[in-house]
């Protein structure tokens, strides 16, 4: 009879613990449970999607279904700040564990609306860089994008020139992946919301619209500098950049104007959403405002069939492959600054 007992409480105990083992596995895997609502709690600047760095090589995306055009896991107001003590190091640990090297990403468990590449012109800014990274893959992780970080140096100390800098972004991004957009963005400006999606829309998008350098408000209504998505197609139907801008200004003006000629209106996000953190700094040496860029925007026109992707000269000095970001540095035949 006691013998017969035990083994019932024997019994009971096992199935006890076989429900508990699947409750246990069922809610973790739907995100419900106390144990990974604690996980996310602890992890919040991380992308709550994959857990597993995703295998970039290979078709394997195709057979997904396609991303909703809503991303699911957006957090709407970020916040942001930008603390001095930044290392590309910590930036590493924070988001490198979903990343393939060269700033690369993909959802696994679904197939990405858009192909697209972050291109930042750059040169001896390595402290808004950590920022922007720290700040930018946990964004473009939670939209879903297919995306890589190139960032375009340019070598030397000659005169910045930032539009040809986004001409061999495009040039060089193209020779390594089939994207179809492309957003140019400064270095020091970080979203404050990421429902401000980083791809490409019917028309040419500027989404750094309200700028807290600016009050949050648009300068002036024909603006398209900061950070911009053009398509591949939006951004040869204009022959790109001009490369003649040289030194700070007009290179932005001289896009929207190019924009216009070719029958294009500029789309922007609400004044909520397109809200940016810019990083205070300096004027740059080497890149003082040029007064001959004024004259040139009055020659858009004239010069944009000829000035552009299609007249772009070059030479690359290093391709460097981080886990963040390819970094690539540019000769780009700059005048003495
Ligand atoms: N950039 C560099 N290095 C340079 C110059 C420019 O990386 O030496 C890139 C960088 O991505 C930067 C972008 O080009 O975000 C635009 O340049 P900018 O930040 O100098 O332009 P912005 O309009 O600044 O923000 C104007 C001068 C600010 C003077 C502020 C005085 N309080
Ligand atoms: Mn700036």
């Amino acid at each position: 009879m006691l013998k017969t007992f035990f083994n019932l409480l024997v019994c009971l105990c096992a199935f006890s613990l076989g429900w508990f083992g699947a409750f246990l596995f069922f809610t973790e895997d739907r995100k419900l449970s106390f144990i990974s609502a604690l996980k996310r709690e602890t992890k919040p600047e991380e992308c709550a999607e994959p857990t597993v760095r995703p295998n970039l090589t290979g078709t394997s995306g195709i057979s997904l279904v396609s991303c909703p055009d809503v991303p699911p896991n957006l957090r709407g107001v970020l916040h942001v700040e930008f603390r001095t003590n930044r290392t590309l190091q910590d930036v590493r640990n924070h988001v490198g564990p979903l990343l393939q090297q060269g700033g690369r990403y993909r959802p696994t468990s679904c197939r990405a609306k858009q192909k697209v590449a972050v291109i930042v012109p750059f040169r001896n800014r390595f402290e808004h860089l950590n920022h922007w990274l720290y700040y930018l893959h946990p964004v473009l992780m939670r939209q879903q994008l297919d995306y890589s970080v190139y960032v375009i140096n340019q070598d030397g100390d000659g005169v910045f020139n930032k539009a040809k800098l986004m001409n061999i972004g495009f040039k060089e991004a193209l020779k390594e992946y089939d994207y179809d957009c492309f957003v140019f963005s400064d270095v020091d400006l970080v979203p404050l919301d990421d429902r401000n999606l980083y791809r490409c829309s019917d028309h040419p998008r500027h989404l750094s619209i309200a700028v807290d350098k600016f009050d949050f408000i648009l300068p002036y209504a024909t603006l398209f500098g900061g950070v911009s998505a053009l398509s591949k197609q939006q951004f040869l139907k204009v022959n790109g950049f001009s490369n003649a801008f040289w030194g700070w200004g007009g290179e932005d003006d001289d896009m929207s104007q190019r924009l216009s000629y070719r029958g294009m209106v500029i789309s922007r996000p609400d004044s909520v959403t397109g809200r940016y953190k810019m990083i205070k700094h300096r004027r740059d040496s080497h890149n003082d405002p040029n007064p001959k860029n004024v004259q040139k925007l009055t020659e858009t026109h004239l010069n944009m069939d000829t000035d552009g992707i299609n007249s772009l000269n070059y030479s690359v000095r290093e391709i460097r492959k981080d886990l963040l970001y390819t970094f690539v540095t540019v000769d780009v035949e700059a005048p003495a600054g």
